[in-house]
C-alpha cells in the first residue's frame, strides 16, 4: 500500500481518507485498489455499521483521476494500463453503489470527476461552503464518466446534460438544490459530525440533520428554466443552435465556455447520458462507459487535452474532429460499440 489512502477503523466506522495532497487526491491506480481492498474487508465485518469517505491533509476532497499517467497509457501502452484503469475504479464506483452499508461522502472542497465517482453513489453526500462540484472532463477530451451518465441523465429539467457539456462548477448550496448533495454542514462541523458518526452509525440521518446549516441561494436555480429549455436536445448542434439565438448573458457565457470543449467528447455525452436511460441498472451503464472509455482514451482529443491543461498548460487544445459536424454518427457508433466478450466490464 503507497499510503496514498489512509484506511482505518474508528469506533463503529472504516474511514477512507484520499492521501495526495499534491495532487488534490486524484485518483491513482494503487489509491483505488486500496479503497477496493478496505471496502471488501469491511463489508463482511459485523463490528462496521457504516464507511466514511474523506480527504487527509490539504485542500479538496478530490480533483479526479491520474490524467498524466493516462495520457501516457494512450502514448505509450496502446492504453492498457489506462483501460485497467478504467476498468478497476469503475468496479469501485460499482462496488460503493451497491455496498448494502451506509457510505457518507465528505465532498469538502473540490470534487470534480473521479471525486464526484466516489460520492455521486455514496448514500449521505455531505457538502460544505467550499465545495466545488464539476464534470469538467469535455474540456480535456474525456467524457464524463465514473458513473456521470447514470447520475446526470437523471437529474431534473436537463441540468445533467448542461454540467456535462459546460463542466460548469457548482457550490455546495448549488449541489443541495439540485439533489447532488444529501446535506449542508459548516466546514467547521465535518470533525464532529465524523466523531458521533462513528459511535453511533445508525444514528447518520439525524446527526447530520442536527449539524446541518440553512445554505445560501443556490445561484443556478436562477437559470433553470434556461437550461432546460436550450439544453433540451439530444443533438449538439440543436443546442449550440438554442444558445446561440438566445439573447442573454448567460446563453452567451455557456457558448463561449461550449466552445473550447471537444466537439467529440460533446457528442459522445449527449448521447451516453440518452442511452443511459435505457439501461436497467448502474452496472449497465458501467458497461457502456468502459466501452466508451476504452475508445477515447485512444482518440486525439484526450492526449491533446491533457496537454493542453495539465502537461503545457496552454489551455490551447486542438480538437480533431475540430467542429460538431466534423463528428459523425459512424464514429459515435464505432465509439458506442461492444467490446469483445473478454474485454467487456464486469461487476467485482
Ligand atoms: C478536466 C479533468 C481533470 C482535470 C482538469 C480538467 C481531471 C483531473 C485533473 C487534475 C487536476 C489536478 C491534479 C491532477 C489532476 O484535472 O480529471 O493530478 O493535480 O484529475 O479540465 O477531467
Amino acid at each position: 500500500m503507497t499510503g496514498e489512502v489512509l484506511a482505518k477503523r474508528e469506533g463503529g466506522v472504516g474511514i477512507l481518507s484520499l492521501n495526495r495532497p499534491k495532487a488534490i487526491h486524484a485518483l491513482t491506480y494503487g489509491m483505488v485498489q486500496a479503497m477496493v481492498t478496505a471496502l471488501l474487508e469491511w463489508r463482511g465485518d459485523d463490528g462496521v455499521g457504516a464507511v466514511l469517505i474523506d480527504h487527509a491533509e490539504g485542500r479538496g476532497f478530490c480533483a479526479g483521476g491520474d490524467i498524466a499517467f493516462l495520457r501516457n497509457s494512450a502514448l505509450n501502452d496502446g492504453g492498457a494500463s489506462g483501460r485497467k484503469f478504467f476498468h478497476d475504479e469503475y468496479q469501485l464506483n460499482h462496488l460503493l453503489m451497491t455496498y448494502g452499508k451506509p457510505v457518507v461522502a465528505y465532498m469538502d472542497g473540490i470534487t470534480m470527476g473521479g471525486g464526484v465517482g466516489l460520492s455521486d453513489p455514496a448514500t449521505y453526500r455531505v457538502v460544505t461552503q467550499a465545495t466545488r462540484y464539476a464534470m469538467p472532463e469535455t474540456g480535456i477530451g474525456l467524457f464524463p464518466d465514473v458513473g456521470g451518465g447514470w447520475f446526470l441523465s437523471r437529474m431534473k429539467g436537463r441540468m445533467g446534460q448542461y454540467l456535462a457539456l459546460t463542466g460548469a462548477r457548482l457550490d455546495g448550496a448549488e449541489c443541495l438544490w439540485a439533489g447532488l448533495a444529501s446535506h449542508y454542514l459548516p466546514a467547521e462541523n465535518l470533525g464532529e459530525a465524523k466523531a458521533r458518526i462513528a459511535g453511533d452509525p445508525a444514528a447518520i440521518a439525524t446527526i447530520l440533520r442536527e449539524l446541518s446549516a440553512i445554505p445560501p441561494e443556490p445561484k443556478i436555480a436562477a437559470h433553470a428554466a434556461e437550461i432546460e429549455r436550450l439544453f433540451a436536445s439530444d443533438r449538439y448542434e440543436d443546442i449550440l443552435a438554442a444558445l446561440a439565438a438566445e439573447d442573454t448573458d448567460f446563453a452567451r457565457t455557456t457558448l463561449k465556455a461550449l466552445a473550447t470543449k471537444s466537439p467529440q467528447t460533446c457528442k459522445v455525452a449527449l448521447r451516453q447520458l440518452a442511452t443511459s436511460l435505457t439501461l436497467p441498472d448502474f452496472a449497465a451503464n458501467m458497461v457502456m462507459e468502459y466501452r466508451i472509455g476504452s475508445r477515447v482514451l485512444l482518440m486525439p482529443d484526450f492526449a491533446e487535452g491533457v496537454r493542453a491543461v495539465i502537461v503545457d498548460k496552454d489551455n490551447a487544445p486542438v480538437w480533431s474532429p475540430a467542429t460538431p459536424e466534423g463528428v459523425t454518427d459512424d464514429l459515435l457508433d464505432a465509439i458506442f460499440a461492444p467490446l469483445g466478450a473478454a474485454d467487456e466490464w464486469k461487476p467485482l
